[in-house]
């Protein structure tokens, strides 16, 4: 009676261990747990629009502080001077966004032939590594719950990238701010509603403006999930007037300077 039940109190404990098994390692590979399983299958619901954001990195390096071989701010005279990607974002109409969907993890090997054109309309512009999923730390491209989420509608990383590109190239922000006379300059300042129609005009859609110490950082657009222009739902955040940096000439040298430095092998701080 007493090794029956030993064996029927093993029994049980085989089994309880087979379905946690099974619990942790169902969705992502067992790396971290069932508290992860029920996030994950939490922030699953599907996104509502996209918000397809390109920011000013003359606006942005101003901030950033230090300089590596990966950071477009430190290109010197090739650094960007164009608007580039931050992002093509899955949002929801409530204002907030899914931060980690299910999916395999971000691949660099997908979007090999896409490098380039990554390296230059997508650069990162910091030398921090991005946060991604799985509590890990990698490429800017990485943010997997970008790409992943957007897969319902995109399917695989690279023609999420692909897409993102191609609306990037569609709907050029640098040049219908350029051919309106906004142009980047050390001491004008614009004013933000003759951005937004500049965007208006061309697109028929109002976009949101972002700004930094009353500089133009970042222009979002939002669009439905077949790619129509939409309201966002967040307004804008810059003052009546705005400046369009250019890269400071003692930023460009700084960065020549510390890229030459970074791309020996020598990181600074
Ligand atoms: O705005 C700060 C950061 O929040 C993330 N974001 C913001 C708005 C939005 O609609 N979707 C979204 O993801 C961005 O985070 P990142 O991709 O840079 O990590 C944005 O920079």
């Amino acid at each position: 009676m007493a090794s029956l039940s030993i064996a029927m109190v093993l029994q049980l404990l085989v089994f309880v261990a087979a379905l946690y098994t099974v619990e942790v390692n169902g969705f992502n590979g067992g790396d971290d747990g069932a508290v992860r399983l029920v996030s994950t299958v939490a922030e699953q619901r599907e996104f509502d629009y996209y918000a397809l954001a390109v920011q000013w990195p003359p606006t942005y390096c101003s901030k950033s502080t230090k300089c590596c071989a990966q950071n477009g701010c430190c290109r010197g005279s090739n650094s960007p001077s164009v608007f580039t990607i931050h992002g093509l974002w899955p949002d929801y109409n409530d204002g907030s966004w899914p931060s980690c969907c299910s999916g395999p993890a971000f691949n660099e090997t997908e979007i090999s032939t896409l490098r380039g054109v990554l390296e230059k309309y997508w650069p990162t512009l910091s030398c921090s590594k991005s946060s991604t999923c799985h509590n890990k730390k990698g490429l800017f491209w990485a943010h997997e719950k970008h790409g992943t989420c957007s897969s319902p509608v995109t399917g695989e990383e690279y023609n999420y990238f692909l897409t993102t590109i191609n609306l990037y190239f569609k709907y050029n922000v640098t040049e219908v701010l350029f051919d309106a006379g906004y142009v980047p300059s050390s001491s004008e300042k614009y004013p933000s509603g003759g951005i937004i129609s500049a965007i208006e005009n061309a697109f028929h859609t109002t976009p949101q403006l972002i700004c930094t110490k009353g500089a133009l950082e970042e222009v979002r657009m939002c669009l439905t999930k077949d790619f129509k222009f939409r309201d966002c739902v967040s307004g804008s955040d810059c003052p009546d007037y705005v400046s369009l940096p250019e890269f400071a000439v003692s930023d460009a040298l700084n960065g020549a300077k510390t890229a030459h430095r970074s791309f020996t092998g020598r990181e600074s701080s």
